[in-house]
């Protein structure tokens, strides 16, 4: 008998809620659920072709152990974990520690226990070696805050309910659904804003499908920097800043003054592109509406300064008066007593802190014990100390999301051990030694933690499994709980974590991500704290009493500053040395030879590389292009679908290309995720490879470096925005350079 149930989608950010038809443990179909309080029955093409992934026959549903002649073979869970198991210990008896390493991909952070089984285990473990998406993301974000407020770990969001005046800059929620916050129904929301009366200006290079709907103010690639001190510099020139305020609020209030004094709008025009008189509009809309914020993301974080320009974000919005305050950018409220201090005292511990540690290769500093992706490669092909041997990736597929894929393809083959734990067979595990299937985000049940204090309406849901793991599938924890045990005779610090499980286990207590995230409902926002608030929130009581989430408070409470400014004296740095130092790097950078900038852009039915075999997201013969302007492909001689070549120091790729005056010119745009050749196990997705020559896309990271001298310093963000690029018509290039020009090969 089919039956429904109540859970929420953990795609991406919004997490939407779902009632998924469940059949003799099968799911059957999803649909959006309607009684959800934020996202009243809105789901995306992406939520709803998700049972064509939990049942895709392509899934993974047995451990796979790869033969000496390349090809898998299945192996039980058994002989794959004894054998994972006694590798890595050879492994760690030969080369220690700081040779087993760890990425983990994005859809690791939808997953509670996933990203906390990783971070204490590899913390433990104590390997430099533990690499993430955030990379290629986010992590800038953590740093700037890191700066800004002593605390890495807090992060203010536009208050959507309420602003009036909204500027966002590098971000596409219509298309994205947001990020770095979590807000259901984002378009309406942002619809709300002008139907109030209000305004939202698209600061991006591309007219997006966001800027199409609102204000738009295209801008150069990468100068978001220069554009955010001019604000800067207007805001205190026109006298719109409140000083006494600010001096209350912040150190450095001076020192910035000063610095801004030599961006005035008329300066940084030329860089920018932007009119100065609609730099001043911004700045005195954003000083004199009472509720306005500008809001940032993958726009302004994978530029060359990406740590700096999300540090200006909150410069502006602090000194138009729009931080901590209703319709400004707020924190989030965890609720949680003591969580100042739990910060604070997590500072202590040197792989969490900012460059608590460097990495080997580039010297640059970890972020939250992470270090940068893009050094993987140079990690395991770089002889020494330290050399990363064996390798664990979760939920990720690095080939194609970080720079340099080919590089990091062929150093893996150099690992002496590499186990994927993924739902499918992607381009990364194709080189693997074992592949792991784990369960979808439907197999599991979740609280998620990572997004607690992201909701721009504070709510909380948790769900339980709807079905049960398909075929041999596992959580990751549990498999993570099996390599603690492996490990356990070797190293003091596992030894005593295994210790501790097993004891929580004898006591008919385990340690699970379920009870971590019981214990933080119950002492959060609404929690029932352990039976001191009558009627109050726990995990159980959650998914009971309330199926369709809960809202926790109406909207976002002002005056969180004092709880998420961890120094001393409780007031916000603004001038940073290492940040301050970062403004010598938006000098000018001409790269004759390369006239074009390269952005990303993401796409309504692909969620990074991982959804492009459902064939529900693959209607109507989608294609990868780069999107041009029509004067940019008239002087190159390129038409309406014709393939171009594009170089950038680093590499190259050809793809066909769409030629719209929805961009700027001198941009070009290409969607990131692309480029499944065959290696992978995605039939689908690859079967459109074969077709014709860049049919089912090919992969932009091979334009960009994983030098580590490209990195942005302060985070070690790969540099994927505002790359220079030359672009060509194929057979130009191949008359000109004798060359065949080949799709990039995986
Ligand atoms: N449909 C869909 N949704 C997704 C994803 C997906 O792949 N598909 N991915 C999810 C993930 S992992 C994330 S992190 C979020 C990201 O969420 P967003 O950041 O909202 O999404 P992007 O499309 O990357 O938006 C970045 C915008 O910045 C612009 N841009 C590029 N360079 C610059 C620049 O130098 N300056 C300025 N001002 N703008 C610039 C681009 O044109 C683009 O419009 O989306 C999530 N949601
Ligand atoms: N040029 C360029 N590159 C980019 C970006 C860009 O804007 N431009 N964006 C960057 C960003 S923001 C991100 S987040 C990264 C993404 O980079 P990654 O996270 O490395 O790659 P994804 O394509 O998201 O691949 C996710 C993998 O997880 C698997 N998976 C899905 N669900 C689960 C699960 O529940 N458990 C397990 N174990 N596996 C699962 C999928 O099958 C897939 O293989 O890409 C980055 N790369
Ligand atoms: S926007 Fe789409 S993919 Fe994202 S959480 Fe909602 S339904 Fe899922
Ligand atoms: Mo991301």
């Amino acid at each position: 008998m089919p039956m429904e149930k109540h859970t929420y989608c953990r795609i991406c950010e919004p997490l939407c809620g779902m009632i998924a038809t469940v059949d003799d443990d099968r799911l059957i179909s999803l649909r959006p659920d309607k009684e959800h309080p934020l996202s009243r029955g809105f789901a995306c093409p992406k939520g709803i072709a998700f049972t064509e992934i939990v049942n895709d026959p392509d899934r993974l549903r047995h451990p796979l152990r790869r033969r000496p002649d390349g090809e898998f073979e299945q192996v039980s869970w058994d002989t794959a974990l004894d054998e994972i198991g006694r590798r890595l210990v050879e492994v760690h008896r030969a080369s220690g520690s700081d040779s087993i390493g760890w990425y983990f991909g994005n859809p690791a952070t939808f997953s509670t226990g996933h990203v906390l089984w990783t971070a204490i285990f590899m913390n433990l473990l104590g390997t430099p070696h533990v690499y993430s998406a955030g990379s290629q993301d986010v992590n800038n974000r953590f740093v700037a805050s890191h700066f800004l407020y002593g605390n890495p770990l807090t992060a203010p969001i536009p208050d959507i309910n309420r602003v009036d005046y909204l500027v966002i800059i590098g971000a596409n929620p219509v298309v994205s659904h947001g990020s770095v916050m979590s807000s259901p129904r984002i378009r309406e929301g942002l619809n709300a804003i002008t139907a109030r009366g209000g305004s939202v200006v698209v600061v991006d290079p591309r007219h997006t499908e966001t800027a199409r709907e609102f204000d738009w103010l295209p801008i150069t690639p990468d100068t978001d920097a220069l554009f955010l001190l001019s604000l800067l510099h207007v805001l205190f020139d026109e006298d719109l800043a409140d000083r006494d305020r600010l001096r209350r609020q912040a150190r450095g209030v001076k020192e910035l003054e000063t610095l801004v004094a030599a961006y005035a709008p008329e300066t940084t025009a030329d860089r920018t592109d932007i009119d100065p008189e609609r730099v001043r509009e911004v700045a005195r809309s954003l000083a004199r509406t009472e509720r306005a914020a500008v809001y940032g993301r993958v726009g302004t974080s994978l530029g060359r300064t990406g740590t700096l320009t999300t540090a200006l974000l909150d410069m502006v919005n602090l000194v138009a008066g729009n931080l901590d305050v209703p319709g400004g950018s707020m924190f989030g409220d965890l609720g949680i007593p003591g969580q100042r201090l739990g910060v604070t005292a997590l500072q202590r511990v040197s792989s969490f802190r900012w460059a608590g540690r460097r990495s080997r290769v580039g010297n640059l500093p970890q972020v939250l014990g992470t270090a940068p992706a893009s050094l993987m490669a140079k990690e395991i092909t770089t002889p020494g100390r330290g050399q990363l041997r064996a390798l664990f990736v979760s939920a990720g597929n690095p080939v194609l999301s970080v720079p340099n894929g080919d590089e990091l393809r062929s150093a893996l083959d150099e690992l002496d051990l590499m186990v994927s734990l993924d739902i499918y067979r992607n381009e990364t595990n194709a080189r693997a030694d074992y592949i792991l299937p784990a369960t979808t985000m439907y197999e599991r049940e979740d609280f998620l933690l990572p997004f607690q204090a992201l909701f721009t309406t504070p709510f909380k849901q948790a769900t339980e499994a709807v079905i049960p793991p398909q075929g041999d599938a596992r959580e990751e924890w549990t498999v993570i709980n099996e390599l603690i045990g492996f490990l356990a005779p070797e190293k003091l610090l596992i030894r005593s974590l295994h210790a501790g499980n097993r004891l929580a286990q004898r006591l008919g207590r385990p340690v699970t991500p379920r009870g971590i995230s019981d214990l933080a409902i119950r002492m959060g926002l609404g929690g029932d704290r352990f039976g001191l608030r009558r009627g109050g929130l726990t995990y159980r009581r959650l998914v009971e009493d309330h199926p369709h989430g809960v809202v926790v408070a109406d909207d976002l409470a002002p005056g969180q500053l004092a709880k998420n400014v961890t120094y001393l004296d409780g007031r916000i740095r603004l001038a940073a040395p290492e940040l301050m130092s970062e403004i010598e790097r938006l000098s000018v950078d001409t790269d004759t030879g390369y006239p074009l900038r390269l952005i990303g852009m993401r796409e309504i039915r692909s969620e990074n590389s991982w959804q492009h075999n459902a064939p529900m997201l693959l209607r109507g013969g989608r294609s990868h292009a780069a999107r041009m302007h029509p004067d940019d492909a008239t002087v190159r001689g390129l038409a309406e679908g014709d393939l171009a070549t594009v170089a950038s120091r680093h590499g190259r790729i050809s793809l066909p290309v769409t030629i719209t005056e929805d961009i700027k010119p001198g941009v070009v745009a290409i969607p990131h995720g692309w480029g499944h050749n065959g290696s992978g196990g995605w039939t689908q997705a690859n079967a459109a490879a074969e077709n014709d020559l860049g049919a089912g896309g090919v992969n932009v990271n091979a334009l960009i470096s994983s030098d580590p001298a490209d990195l942005e310093r302060l985070a070690g963000m790969a540099n994927m925005t505002g790359v220079p690029i030359q672009v060509s018509a194929m057979s130009d290039s191949r008359a000109r350079t004798g060359d065949t020009v080949e799709p990039a090969r995986l």
